[in-house]
């Protein structure tokens, strides 16, 4: 009987210990699983008018994707306007500091791409929330709510001819890379023209050619902070050539300052619209985001 009664007080514990161990595991089971530091996946690319048109192909979109390995090309957004949209496998945390880094084209000029970030606030998987802007150093100098429209160019000897929200109008001028900037249209772009939204940074570039040199050069003080590309920023990491972004510095669209506990997605975008001389447009390189606590 004492017997039989250990015994079936050891089975009690047993089953009871079998009980416990199920239940860990499946509430592990169904915690989202993390899965990698980086991107995992592109909702969008678009690459802006530039020089590098015909060497930016669609599936440069797995440059962005995971690590940035050593075989790995970039991903050429192209002038101003142009963008990827990607995200993350999981929710990126807004803690003390900077939350998240956006790896570039390593020792180049700033050529300084704007970070929109987006909480998954329904909850699907998909980046059809609100985008917020993360400011930089520039931001009371930007002009928000710009948009440019580029036109086709009418032949392959023609230019891309352009108008923006403020009613100027221009060309991209040839010269630099091909002889007509006919060949800076996108091939994937298969419509006549293309308006881009976003805000515009002051121009990166300061013309200090004498009549004899063509000379452009970055003031070390114009982006100081806050912005993709950017090897002057207090923000850059020099190992990686990536800069680092905290996602307190979200604003919303009136420009005020807005609390996200954390993000799921993020839009780079091209945000100076300048053609420097024979440097031609300012056009921003990426190749990857990561979760600085993953
Ligand atoms: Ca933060
Ligand atoms: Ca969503
Ligand atoms: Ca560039």
């Amino acid at each position: 009987m004492i017997f039989q009664e250990k015994n079936s007080i050891s089975f009690r514990k047993f089953s009871l210990f079998i009980f416990i161990s199920i239940l860990i595991v499946s509430c592990k089971n169904s915690e989202p699983k993390v899965s990698s530091a980086y991107i995992s996946k592109i909702f969008g690319y678009v690459y802006g008018p530039g020089q590098h048109a015909l060497l930016a192909k669609p599936s440069d979109i797995s440059n962005f994707i995971g690590e940035p390995t050593n075989d790995k090309g970039w991903l050429y957004l192209g002038g101003f306007g142009g963008y990827v949209i990607a995200g993350f496998d999981h929710n990126v945390i807004n803690g003390n500091g900077f939350d998240f880094e956006v790896i570039a084209l390593k020792g180049a000029s700033p050529e300084p791409g704007i970070v929109y970030v987006m909480p998954d606030t329904n909850g699907d998987g998909l980046p059809n929330d609100t985008w917020y802007e993360l400011k930089g150093n520039q931001f009371a100098n930007s002009k928000r709510h710009y948009w440019v429209r580029y036109y086709k160019a009418v032949s392959d000897s023609a230019n891309i001819t352009w108008k923006d929200s403020e009613s100027n109008k221009g060309q991209l001028i040839s010269g630099y890379g091909s002889n007509y900037s006919s060949a800076w249209w996108w091939p994937a772009t298969t419509t006549d023209s293309i308006t881009f939204y976003g805000t515009r940074l002051p121009d990166a570039y300061d013309n200090l050619s004498t009549p004899a040199t063509q000379y452009w050069a970055v003031p070390a003080d114009r982006f100081t902070w806050g912005y993709a590309k950017n090897l002057d920023g207090t923000d850059y990491d020099s190992t990686l050539g990536a800069n680092k972004f905290d996602i307190s510095n979200a604003v919303d669209s009136l420009g005020n300052a807005v609390n996200l506990p954390n993000i799921r997605f993020i839009k780079i975008q091209t945000a100076v619209f300048q053609q420097a001389g024979w440097l031609n447009e300012v056009s921003t390189e990426v190749r990857g985001a990561r979760d600085l606590r993953e």
